[in-house]
């Protein structure tokens, strides 16, 4: 069944008042048959899919505070020069937030454990929690926080085989559950695995009707219709709602083994590694992600399709992923609009002649429909940049051999792990990158020649010799210096061939998931697709002659020019600021550029296809209209928000 179509009339559509009614949501309700429940190749489209978004509570606190083996009900912050990083619950009950200025929190909470995050300083192979580190010769160190995430992530690896997991960020992982759940359902009803000859429509029929669920122990289910005061606090946990809903379907029993799967490996995380986690579980990325936050800390919240309609409507629409920039001030000014329920009322092709025909999008995603995937991302990182923003600027070539020494360190330690990982890990090309003042970085890159021990004292040499040339020396130098951002990395990273063994081959401890067989048909592995690579689009990872250089663009480690739309990507403006770490910024535009390279992929299959699964076709117009008016209304249609602000 396709999504409404339903045209509703035009005045209520300028308006954006009309009332939504749950025909809004009719791809909610798809009858689920015999041929849905044998097929293993719908991807996407499956009706039984089954995802969930599983976040650490208060990540880096908890990390120091099991490291330090701290009691976990004391209130502890994780500190970075002057602001807080992270904060865990305990400290959250004194009103401390992040960003908070350290004394400040400490006024709130006396017995406040505070701890500054660990730094590399110059002369020092691993980085340390020293005694008042200072920015002005220090670099923060994330390494035990990737450490400890990587920890997680193969517990969930080991713990959920056929589960599809992809590490969405430091602290949090997609698993998509549809595969190892259809094999849970046709195991415990066996009864399922035939099509009884009398069926109607034989593999077309509709299953029987699911049995009860008992949804104790499994989570927090959220209310299909929630009274105005329910609230997440009181939440649902436990009550074995809906045991005798007749509106009980499939999906929901899908739901429940998944939240029985996330619940014992969320367990086991606890119990072997300490850290708590709160998970959200639904028909999709978009939906498992709003849910996961639903209830926080340590619980997990699971939204049934029944219930979506009445989660999303009361939603600020403004919240929404790509929503919360131009494009949804657009919308809401457009439709003096602020809920997504505002919004139902408004038709596909409203929204098409406003804001271009990509705006489906928009008009699914309220609607709870997004069919990006979940994708495995390659065990290690294919570049590596340690890079340090200076409050005081190098104006002196010994200060610059300074830093390369301190970033050298990091990346010996990273390539180090990153070869216990992966024995034949090797990057090809050491790239510097500089950026003076508030112009234009530029960086030079040399073949980084194999060395048995790529210790810092190598990795510097070779760092010292880029910078002579991209930067010169003292005396070299007509003018003065003045850098403001110091890179040093790795890219072009190869794996050495050892005869015809694949990259899973050089794991030494290899995850679960590239042993587990797969079905030819599945569909679920991706051919290695170069979107995969988070390097910032620079000429940074071409192998090229033996040191080149390149003029980088302006705001490079800010944003980054997306080779599809061709436009530059900018991180929101809270993350530019110079306060905030330029390890921190790093992580965020790796993640943005996954972010808009799902919204592509959302936007390629959104216009092929329909709800249902069948090509799309984009319906006419309201009003016909030439080119020459479309274009003056829509010159660019949504992508035009996308620009850099
Ligand atoms: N982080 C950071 N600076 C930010 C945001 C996050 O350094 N502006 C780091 C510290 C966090 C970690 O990333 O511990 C994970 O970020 P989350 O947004 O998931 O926040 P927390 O895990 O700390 O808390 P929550 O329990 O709300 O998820
Ligand atoms: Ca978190």
């Amino acid at each position: 069944m396709a999504a409404n179509t339903s045209a509703k009339p035009l005045s209520a559509l300028s308006k954006g008042k009309a009332k939504a009614t749950d025909a809004d949501f009719d791809d909610l309700h798809l009858v689920i048959t015999y041929r849905h429940l044998h097929a293993h190749n719908l991807g996407v489209r499956d009706p039984l899919r089954v995802v969930a978004l599983c976040d650490s509570d208060a990540f880096y606190a908890a990390c120091e505070q099991i490291r330090l083996g701290i009691d976990p009900s004391r209130p502890l912050v994780v500190q970075q020069w002057d602001s807080l990083i992270a904060v865990n619950y305990p400290a959250r009950k004194f009103g401390i937030t992040r960003m908070e200025k350290i004394k400040e929190a400490r006024r709130k909470c006396p017995e406040l454990v505070v701890v500054h995050v660990a730094t590399y300083k110059e002369g020092e192979a691993e980085p340390g929690y020293w005694q008042n580190p200072d920015t002005l010769t220090h670099k923060v160190s994330l390494d035990h926080y990737r450490r400890e995430s990587m920890k997680i992530l193969r517990m969930f690896q080991e713990g959920l085989p056929g589960g599809e997991i992809e590490k969405a960020s430091i602290d949090e992982a997609f698993i998509d559950f549809t595969r190892p759940v259809r094999e849970e359902i046709l195991r415990r009803f066996p009864y399922l695995a035939e099509v009884p000859p009398d069926a109607p429509r034989g593999i077309d029929s509709p299953l029987p009707n699911p049995p009860p669920i008992s949804w104790h122990g499994l989570g927090t289910v959220i209310e299909v219709n929630p009274s105005p005061s329910d609230t997440p606090a009181v939440g649902l946990e436990g009550l074995g709602l809906d045991e005798d809903d007749a509106s009980t379907t499939w999906h929901d029993v899908a739901l429940s083994i998944a939240a029985e799967l996330m619940g014992k490996v969320r367990s086991d995380v606890y119990r072997t590694l300490g850290y708590s986690t709160s998970a959200g579980i639904a028909r999709n990325k978009f939906l498992a992600k709003l849910t996961a936050s639903y209830k926080k800390p340590n619980s997990q919240s699971i939204l049934r399709n029944a219930a979506i309609p009445n989660y999303l409507k009361p939603m600020p629409f403004q919240k929404i992923r790509f929503l919360g920039g131009k494009l949804g001030k657009a919308f809401a000014e457009e439709y003096d609009a602020s809920t997504v329920g505002d919004l139902l009322a408004i038709s596909l092709e409203e929204m098409q002649r406003k804001f271009g025909e990509n705006s489906i999008w928009v008009y699914e995603i309220l609607r709870g429909i997004d069919r990006s995937e979940v994708k495995e991302k390659s065990a290690v990182n294919k570049s590596m940049m340690a890079s340090k923003n200076l409050p005081k600027p190098i104006t002196k070539t010994v200060h610059g051999h300074h830093w390369i020494r301190v970033l050298a360190a990091e990346l010996a330690l990273r390539l180090r792990e990153a070869r216990e990982e992966i024995s034949a890990f090797w990057p090809k090309t050491l790239v510097l990158h500089v950026r003076q003042g508030y112009e234009t970085g530029r960086s030079k890159q040399a073949a980084f020649p194999f060395t048995r021990n790529p210790d810092v004292d190598y990795i510097a040499s070779a760092g010292d010799k880029l910078w002579r040339e991209l930067v010169g020396t003292d005396t070299s130098r007509k003018a003065s210096m003045n850098i403001t951002n110091v890179a040093l990395g790795f890219a072009g990273v190869e794996f050495m061939e050892i005869g015809q063994r694949s990259i899973e081959g050089f794991f030494k401890n290899p995850p679960t998931m590239s042993d587990t067989p797969r079905s030819p048909d599945s569909g679920t592995k991706r051919k290695r697709d170069p979107r995969d690579d988070p390097q910032p689009e620079t000429s940074l990872t071409r192998s090229g002659p033996h040191t080149q250089q390149h003029d980088v663009p302006p705001d490079e480690v800010t944003s980054f020019l997306c080779g599809r739309c061709g436009k530059r990507i900018a991180l929101p403006s809270e993350l530019t600021d110079a306060n905030v770490g330029a390890e921190i910024r790093t992580e965020a535009l790796v993640a943005l550029r996954m972010e808009h390279d799902d919204f592509h992929v959302a936007q390629d299959l959104a216009k092929h296809y329909s709800v249902d699964g069948s090509p799309r076709k984009i319906r006419p117009l309201e009003k016909p209209q030439t080119k020459k008016t479309r274009r003056r209304e829509t010159p660019e249609g949504i992508a035009k928000f996308f620009n850099k602000k």
